[in-house]
């Protein structure tokens, strides 16, 4: 190539790269712990594109002391030949490019393109530095990428070819290792990346495409450097993995593959005692916890092929009703995993699939898919069938029960709004509920607080544990309605976060055992009957602090034992500690200051990345087996950690 053209082609180049440094949020969402994976993953993205070309097999990641990753396939290597428009190497265009990934070759089979869908040269743009290596042809090639301040010293150019794609010598290998460090000017919280934040979506990708033999290492720790993922089962594997502490009610997991002229399609269920529903959904490999068309098309069919069946075999007669979608999911655990070009993410988090045309396509495709697993299982079959009718029953019961609670909770009657002290303003947006663990604490914290916007619902008991109880159960629990006619939103199927009455719901427990369950327990209603709560950021952990160090008229609040400690050190001698062993030691002004102050005050927000993990952690810690909520507990012996270890996975 003539030099000139190549920095024509450049100065093109150059312009997307630093748009991308420029604004990272646009291209990455955060440049915090999110956006720095998000990086990782536009990279390992396209070796699993090349795996599901059915190219390669292997992927290897490996964290490196310095804060570099590596990630590393067997398959065909990038392109190394100059791409006849842009006059520069394929392995280039990729790494320079905006969106490069399908356009090199229009009719390969790529999905890539996750949520953002902006590809490797994102990572080349927000990195240090970037090293690609490429064997194909019997050829090893080489090239090294940079950002560096520019020579004015104004801006930094961003992902610059050191020189071009270099043959470096013969290889009989074939495969693409990329290498890069985030860059700590846009990273600015730091360059580590999480392994188990890593390992826990590598796991999920091995579920999502069976087969691929993932290997992560971790060369900053010395225990167990290396894990290892690969199911040949895929999405039963999934479930497997999903429903291993639970008790499931057939042994075989049901599943099915199929594509069609609009999208690729597979899903795997089983059906455990439970009565939640557990259905995770993806699209091109990203979760879509928000559901979208590809769920509604998918739950359709299944709630025709289920009824028909159920009447073809006479379980349902000829004078019974329909049963819903809902009784036939009761208990349900589910993969459902879609493949598509062109997707629309919509919802409040971008997490929902839009495309209309994947209902009709999940709806035609689901449907010949149950017909066929019921016909080929036939005991299990009348198994799932008889409990769905049983679920119908309970439904029925469930809804007359509601109908009482809702008649109860009217306002007129006020023995349940009672304990509710509520706020003066009537700004939904600007109100704060507190749902405080015990009287004594909730007596403190409605002296202290500000009435205009803070609301206050003690608790006297522990409310229900909505994991093992059925819902009619879950309704007659004092504590849990009035928690529901306090928030005013309804649940489950009738649940309307328009008609929410706060923006924080902020849950106050103490920093013990019992406070650590209390908080389980809400954490799990809110996450079974109004997940949307949760899913759109409403739900808070207060945190009190665990001590009080005073000396004179000086007064400081530890949270942890590090923080104390280093607060000892800063008094000196002669101090004065106070341990709180629960919220009900602070006096009003102590627990405003500490916990309810929002300009003092530290909140976590519950949220939901990871429905699947989340999921286990929740049936495994509520639901009615005991071993592995004990392995849990003995596993995170330390009770104010386990609190936070809890959460971190709701995080
Ligand atoms: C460690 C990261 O990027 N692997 C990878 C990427 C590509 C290919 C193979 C590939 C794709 C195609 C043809 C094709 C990419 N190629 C492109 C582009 N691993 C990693 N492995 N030959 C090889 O899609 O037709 C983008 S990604 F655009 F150059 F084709």
């Amino acid at each position: 190539m003539s030099k000139i053209t190549y920095d024509a082609k450049d100065i093109q180049v150059l312009e997307g790269l630093d748009a991308v440094r420029l604004r990272p949020g646009m291209y990455i969402g955060t440049t915090g712990q999110n956006g720095l994976h998000h990086i990782l993953w536009e990279i390992v993205d396209n070796a699993v594109d090349e795996a599901a070309n059915g190219f390669c097999d292997k992927i290897e990641i490996t964290l490196h002391q310095d804060g570099s990753v590596t990630v590393s396939d067997n398959g065909r290597g990038i392109p190394t030949d100059i791409h006849p428009q842009l006059g520069v190497s394929g392995v280039e265009v990729v790494f320079t490019q905006l969106h490069a990934g399908g356009k090199f070759n229009s009719d390969n089979y790529s999905y890539s393109g996750g949520l953002h869908g902006v590809g490797a040269s994102v990572t080349n743009a927000l990195s240090r530095w970037l090293e690609i290596t490429v064997c194909r042809n019997g050829k090893e090639y080489f090239q090294r990428f940079e950002s560096n301040p520019s020579q004015d010293g104004k801006k930094i150019e961003s992902g610059i070819p050191t020189g071009p794609l270099k043959e470096v010598g013969k290889s009989a290998k074939h495969g693409t290792t990329v290498t890069f460090l985030a860059d700590d000017r846009v990273f600015t919280h730091g360059v580590m990346m999480n392994r188990v934040t890593i390992e826990k979506r590598v796991k999920e990708l091995a579920f999502l495409n069976k087969g691929i033999h993932f290997v992560v290492t971790d060369e900053r720790v010395l225990d167990e450097p290396t894990h290892e993922f690969k199911y040949d089962g895929g999405l039963v594997d999934f479930v497997k993995d999903m429903n291993s502490n639970k008790v499931i009610i057939h042994q075989k997991v049901m599943t099915y593959y199929a594509k069609n002229e609009t999208l690729e399609m597979e899903f795997a269920f089983q059906y455990t005692n439970g009565y939640s529903e557990n259905l995770v959904s993806y699209v091109n490999n990203i979760p879509t916890p928000e559901g979208g068309t590809h769920e509604t098309g998918w739950k359709t069919a299944m709630t025709r092929v289920f009824n028909e069946y159920a009447r073809s075999k006479n379980l349902l007669k000829a004078k019974d009703d329909n049963l819903l979608g809902e009784d036939f999911r009761e208990g349900i655990t589910a993969v459902l995993s879609i493949k598509m070009k062109n997707v629309q993410f919509e919802g409040q988090t971008k997490s929902k699939l839009g495309n209309i045309e994947a209902k009709t396509a999940c709806e035609a495709l689901g449907q010949e898919g149950f017909s066929k697993v019921l016909s080929e299982s036939v005991k299990d079959a009348e198994t799932i069938i008889k409990k769905s009718i049983a679920s119908a029953k309970v439904r029925e019961a469930a809804r007359k029960a509601k109908e009482v609670t809702r008649q109860k909770n009217s306002i007129f009657n006020s023995t349940l709004v009672g304990k509710l002290a509520s706020c003066t303003g009537r700004d939904a947006k600007a109100n704060e509920l507190f749902i405080v663990e015990g009287d004594s604490a909730g007596g403190s914290a409605k002296q202290c607080r500000n009435r205009r916007f803070q609301a206050i619902l003690p608790l006297k008991g522990k409310p229900l544990n909505a994991e093992r109880k059925r819902i009619d159960q879950v309704l007659a629990n004092e504590e849990i309605r009035s928690i529901i006619s306090a928030l005013d939103t309804s649940i489950g199927e009738d649940f309307n976060i328009d008609d929410l009455k706060y923006d924080k719901i902020i849950i106050l427990s103490d920093a013990d055992q019992d406070g650590a369950h209390i908080r389980a327990i809400l954490l799990t209603f809110f996450y079974r009957y109004m997940k949307e709560l949760i899913t759109q950021g409403h739900v808070y952990i207060g945190m009190p602090p665990l001590y009080r160090i005073s000396k004179r008229d000086k007064v400081a609040y530890a949270y942890d034992d590090e923080e104390l400690a280093s607060l000892v050190e800063q008094f000196g001698r002669g101090y004065e500690l106070q341990r709180y062993k629960g919220l009900g030691e602070m006096n009003p002004s102590q627990l405003w200051d500490t916990t309810m102050n929002p300009e003092t005050r530290t909140l976590m927000r519950v949220t939901l990345d990871d429905v699947s993990s989340t999921e286990k952690i929740v049936s495994d810690l509520m639901g009615d087996q005991v071993d592995p909520r004990k392995e849990y507990i003995i596993q995170h012996a330390d009770f104010n950690r386990d609190v936070d270890k809890t959460f971190d996975e709701f995080n």
